[in-house]
């Protein structure tokens, strides 16, 4: 990135910035490594002048180096999910028009057909990085650094491009927000193709200084043994992780729930965000920990937009006020801009912190903004000068354990089964996922469907904490007068 970014990553810092497992890597050895990496991605050339280079890497130094290594090679960072099937991949690939992937071992065997067959050079971070670090380029903040794929309502996933000056204002808002220092330790078991782990945790880490543990996935007995050992001071979790560590206490010895619920109750700050965190989840948390959860809202492509005050009143059920460099307008179904307190309309936001645009896509680019505000499609209302999110304008995006999910994609590939006529998802409230995924099915005549057979079946076709939870066959889908199917009528059948 541009010289300004990233202070504490330079030559001669000797703090730790990355643990994973029992290693530790100091600043200034990363910053050697991106360096090196960055110097092999460019071979010959002077710049990347924006090529997009995926990677298929969890959590773990190699991740790091190849981010920042892109970044600062001036290429876009295409970061993967590595739970992802390879069909999504596929679109992924081929929508952003991908030249190399970046992946090791076992997960660099995964893609060889599909690299090869989408004529994609496929390198291991071993394969780029050089014996030594040569000249970069400088890089203008303005330029694309990022894309992630979201879903939403329409059938694909949408590559969401965000330049280095989006990507400081994300993580600036947030290190002046919640008072991140190089003093901080956090854990960091999200995954990282996302804004929750990339962002908020990996970024605003290695932006303040702090030391960041990597794991591979939420591990709960590593992770909560290094909580009541005291290593963590933040720590950052969607709803469902909350959900499920109360879950994880009633298994164990009380002692030991003390113990990890005391190494909670030291820390500095305990944030809940990606979906909405349940009043009676907020205060079981405090009762337990002592701890107040810090809510926040936030977004692929706005990064984080409000949040509650890391000083001052911390209000269950609300996401609090709009962050430091971030305008939050609700606006009415009219396009006019709501100032009354308790009337609920669309959040739009606008600020730095915005992505530039979906990638090859200017018609949902140009539909997603009205009068320069990025419309949201979430619904809220103020009260008491606090934002509380009531829903989503659409019910086709489902939010379970954090991520987002279409109902679109998931129908277009359970309509592929040989058994299914018609089939309507939706996202049904439950007590861990938040919403689950649910399939209503019509079948064809004749056909029957059991539910293990086609959570089977699925597999391999869709990531798999897309595949519906559970199933119910219905004779035919409720449809209204136009023939579309009447999903909230749904929703209250189930
Ligand atoms: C796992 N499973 C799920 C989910 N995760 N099912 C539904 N929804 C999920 N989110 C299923 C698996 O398919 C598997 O099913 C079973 O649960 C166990 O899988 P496992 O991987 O072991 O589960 P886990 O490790 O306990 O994962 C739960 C999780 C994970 C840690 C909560 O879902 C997660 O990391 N979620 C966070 C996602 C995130 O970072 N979202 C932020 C994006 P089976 O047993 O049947 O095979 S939103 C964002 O970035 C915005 C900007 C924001 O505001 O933050
Ligand atoms: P994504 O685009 O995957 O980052 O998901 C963003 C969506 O997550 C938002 O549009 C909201 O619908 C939802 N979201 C994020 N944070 C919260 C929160 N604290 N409460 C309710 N919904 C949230």
């Amino acid at each position: 990135m541009t010289t300004e970014s990233f202070p504490h990553l330079r030559a001669g810092n000797d703090n730790i910035a990355l643990v994973e497992g029992d290693t530790t890597y100091t600043y200034d050895t990363v910053n050697e490594r991106i360096d090196r990496f960055a110097t092999g991605l460019l071979g010959d050339k002077a710049d990347l002048q924006e090529e997009r280079i995926a990677f298929f890497i969890p959590a773990s130094l190699d991740y790091v180096t190849v981010m920042h290594g892109v970044w600062r090679a001036g290429g876009i960072a295409v970061p993967l999910n590595v739970a992802s099937a390879v069909a999504e991949l596929d679109h992924y690939l081929t929508c952003a028009s991908v030249t190399r992937m970046v992946a090791n071992g076992e997960y660099q065997e995964s893609l060889r057909e599909l690299c090869a067959e989408l004529n994609i050079e496929l390198v291991s971070v071993d394969d780029v990085i050089a014996e030594s670090a040569g000249q970069l380029p400088e890089i203008d903040v303005d330029r694309r650094a990022m894309m992630l794929f979201t879903s939403g309502t329409t059938n694909k996933p949408k590559g969401v491009v965000s330049t280095h000056k989006t990507i400081r204002a994300q993580i600036t808002t947030l290190i002046d927000a919640w008072s991140w220092t190089s003093d901080d330790v956090i854990p960091l078991f999200l995954p990282l193709h996302h804004i929750h782990g990339i962002i908020n945790i990996l970024s605003c880490g290695l932006w303040a200084g702090a030391t960041v543990h990597l794991f591979a996935k939420f591990d709960i007995p590593k992770i909560t043994a290094q909580i009541q050992a005291g290593t963590y001071n933040v720590f950052m979790a969607v709803p469902t992780i909350y959900v499920k560590l109360l879950q994880y206490f009633d298994t164990i010895p009380e002692e030991e729930v003390k113990k990890i619920c005391a190494g909670f109750t030291a820390m500095r700050l305990n944030i809940s965000g990606s979906a909405a965190c349940p009043v009676k989840l907020f205060n079981q948390w405090q009762e337990l920990t002592d701890q107040v959860l810090l809510e926040r809202y936030g977004m692929t492509e706005i990064g984080m937009g409000l949040s509650n005050p890391y000083d001052g009143e911390r209000r269950a059920g609300y996401v609090g006020q709009p962050l430091p460099g971030v305008e939050a307008q609700l606006f009415d179904e009219s396009d006019s801009p709501i100032n009354e307190e308790g009337k609920p309309g669309e959040i739009r936001i606008k600020g730095d912190n915005v992505f530039l645009e979906y990638w090859d896509n200017e018609k949902a680019t140009t539909e997603s903004f009205k009068d320069g505000w990025f419309c949201t499609g979430d619904v809220a209302v103020i009260e008491e000068g606090y934002f509380r999110i009531m829903g989503r304008s659409s019910v086709d995006i489902i939010k379970s354990g954090g991520y987002k999910l279409s109902a679109l994609e998931i129908e277009g590939v359970l309509l592929t089964h040989e058994a299914i006529a018609e089939v309507a998802v939706i996202g049904v409230e439950d007590d861990t996922w938040g919403e689950a995924v649910v399939a209503v099915i019509g079948l064809k005549d004749g056909a029957s469907l059991d539910y293990n057979d086609l959570k089977n079946w699925c597999d391999g076709k869709m990531s798999a904490y897309k595949i519906p939870k559970q199933i119910k066959i219905v004779d035919a889908l409720p449809r209204n007068a136009m023939g579309k199917v009447t999903k909230p009528k749904l929703k209250e059948l189930l």
